[in-house]
């Protein structure tokens, strides 16, 4: 076999899955950014927003711009750059431009509180951090006690902005190798402290073509929006990676994804795909009921973050005849995994293994499980997992075993080969598609003088859908009720992330607990923890 020309991947649709065999020095940004102008794509658009569209060789000239700029900001090579940076075309210069520079960027959650932010800059050792100015004022606060040697602001006076218009416009790709460290994300873990999770060049190409082409189908036609953000993995794959991989188009949409703001979205930029997560379908479909949205531009619909209760997908296909796809991903795999098919779909199911993909459900000694109905943990292995959690050896050593990655949820398969969900291991919970732990509530609410103790678990809500649900011990009996609770609520909602706060709060005499005193918040939980169809 003659070797491969630099930075070049040859990809076998021949074979399912598709085969990929990556040159020895590989940089990513070059098949994803450079790539598109010897093909010919120098005038498409790459990026539709508000704010205009973006072509093919805009963007690639930006993102040389932009790694130039973060070079002479004095980035060096592995280092990190963390980015608090909204869903606009910059996301896209500062993520491509590390990578081509061969630094390493790290998106973050643009809901996060001061907080978060000074735990990230200090777990991850950043050398820099770049944000939008919508984000100054959590961002201010965490880099007033915390030093990073280089701040950048995307946009106004002195900025990456300003930048990157005065410097040189031509970048040489970093050497790399399809297996280097290439970009993070972070991850929440049971206990609520996030974690790095490191990904390699390889891995966004593997997630493009095996679930991208290969489940989707996708194409150059395709005009991709995600409601979820480019900071989770999700976003990043559905608005980003995945059109840039095939040469069609994202559109981006910095607001908050309201049912409104979607739809306006699609009426306007007439995207092909769209990306949601269960909550948002459920609220889209309340506002249908008032007034219907043109969404004849979509081929199909995907969901994940959450499971899909089978009744959102119903109403959907019946409110609009589009099919909604679910699907289960994970930061540490980079997307989705097990996933309904175009045409395979089972409603209530995550659906099958993406090929290329394998999965495999484990009873409580290691042991693989079989026997249809079996239900125990899910392990995935594919080309796209991380390779570990940053500074975190332990923990990576018990969730990522020879290729083999943890998920932490727990799965049956049915007797036809669907994976079903039932819940994770763990106590956390999913809201609106993002990670809640119940740990970093209780610890909001507990810092309330009235408040003994809090437990917080997971609650259908009417739709079917999880949200944080309280108990409250106060410390005088009298002191519970309806003020303390809107107290709390209050609390919550200032303290932390908007998604959160408590939907119901409960005051109980006290809390179940261990002999060695640690919660059982099972107990709490109310029953129909297993969804069925
Ligand atoms: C849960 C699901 C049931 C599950 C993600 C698509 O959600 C993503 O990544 P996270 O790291 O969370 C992973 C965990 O979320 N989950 C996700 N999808 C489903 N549970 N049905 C689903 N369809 O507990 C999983 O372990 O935030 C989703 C693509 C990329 C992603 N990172």
């Amino acid at each position: 076999m003659s070797a491969l020309p630099d930075h070049t991947v040859r990809v076998d649709r021949g074979t399912s899955p598709a085969g990929l065999d990556f040159a020895a020095r590989f940089n990513v940004a070059v098949p994803f950014i450079d790539r598109h102008l010897a093909e010919g794509r120098a005038d498409k658009p790459a990026i539709r927003s508000a704010a205009g569209d973006v072509s093919y060789g805009a963007l690639a000239e930006r993102v040389d711009r932009c790694g130039l700029a973060l070079q002479a900001a004095g980035l060096a090579p592995g280092e990190r750059l963390l980015m608090v940076v909204k869903d606009a075309p910059e996301f896209f210069y500062l993520f491509w431009g590390a990578i081509k520079a061969g630094i390493v960027p790290v998106p973050l959650n643009t809901l996060l509180r001061a907080n978060d932010y000074r735990y990230m800059i200090e777990d991850s050792g950043c050398a820099a951090l770049a944000y939008s100015p919508e984000h100054e004022g959590e961002v201010g606060a965490a880099l007033a006690s915390t030093a990073v040697r280089i701040v950048l602001r995307t946009v106004g006076p002195d900025s990456l902005e300003t930048r990157m218009a005065a410097g040189p416009r031509s970048l040489a790709p970093a050497p790399a190798s399809a297996e280097d460290e290439c970009f993070w994300l972070y991850s929440s873990g049971s206990t609520g402290r996030p974690k790095g999770v490191v990904h390699r060049h390889r891995d966004m190409v593997a997630t493009s073509e095996l679930y991208g082409v290969g489940t989707l189908g996708l194409n150059e036609g395709d005009i991709c929006y995600s409601a979820a953000k480019l900071f989770f993995a999700y976003g990043l794959g559905n608005a980003m990676t995945f059109p840039l991989w095939v040469g069609g188009t994202a559109v981006l949409n910095e607001a908050r994804p309201t049912p409104q703001a979607t739809f306006e979205t699609i009426e306007r930029f007439r995207p092909t795909l769209y990306f949601g997560v269960p909550t948002l379908y459920a609220a889209q479909l309340q506002a249908m009921e008032a007034k219907r949205p043109d969404l004849s531009s979509l081929r199909l619909c995907v969901s994940a973050g959450e499971a899909l209760p089978a009744d959102i997908l119903r109403r959907w296909r019946e409110a609009t005849g589009k099919l909604v796809l679910d699907g289960i991903g994970s930061t540490e795999a980079l997307h989705i995994f097990i996933s309904n098919r175009p045409d395979d779909v089972r409603p209530g199911a995550s659906g099958r293994p993406v090929p290329g993909y394998r999965a495999r459900i484990v009873g409580d000694s290691g042991e693989a499980l079989s026997a249809p109905g079996a239900v125990g943990r899910l392990w995935v292995a594919g080309l796209s997992t991380a390779t570990h959690y940053w500074n975190d050896p332990e923990r990576s050593r018990r969730a990522m075993v020879e290729g083999w990655l943890d998920t932490g949820d727990t799965y049956y398969r049915d007797a036809e080969g669907y994976y079903v969900y039932c819940g994770r291991n763990d106590d956390m919970m999913k809201v609106g598609g993002i990670w809640c732990s119940p740990v970093e509530i209780e610890a909001k609410l507990i810092e309330h003088p009235l408040v003994l103790e809090a437990a917080v678990v997971g609650r259908p809500d009417e739709e079917g859908l999880v949200k944080p649900e309280a108990f409250i011990v106060t410390k005088h009996p009298a002191d519970a009720g309806p003020a303390l609770a809107e107290a709390l609520v209050h609390r919550c909602k200032n303290g932390l992330a908007p998604y959160k706060y408590p939907r119901w709060v409960n005051f109980v005499p006290e809390l179940p607990k261990t002999a060695t005193g640690k919660i059982q918040r099972f107990k709490l939980r109310s029953p129909a923890a297993c969804r069925t169809s």
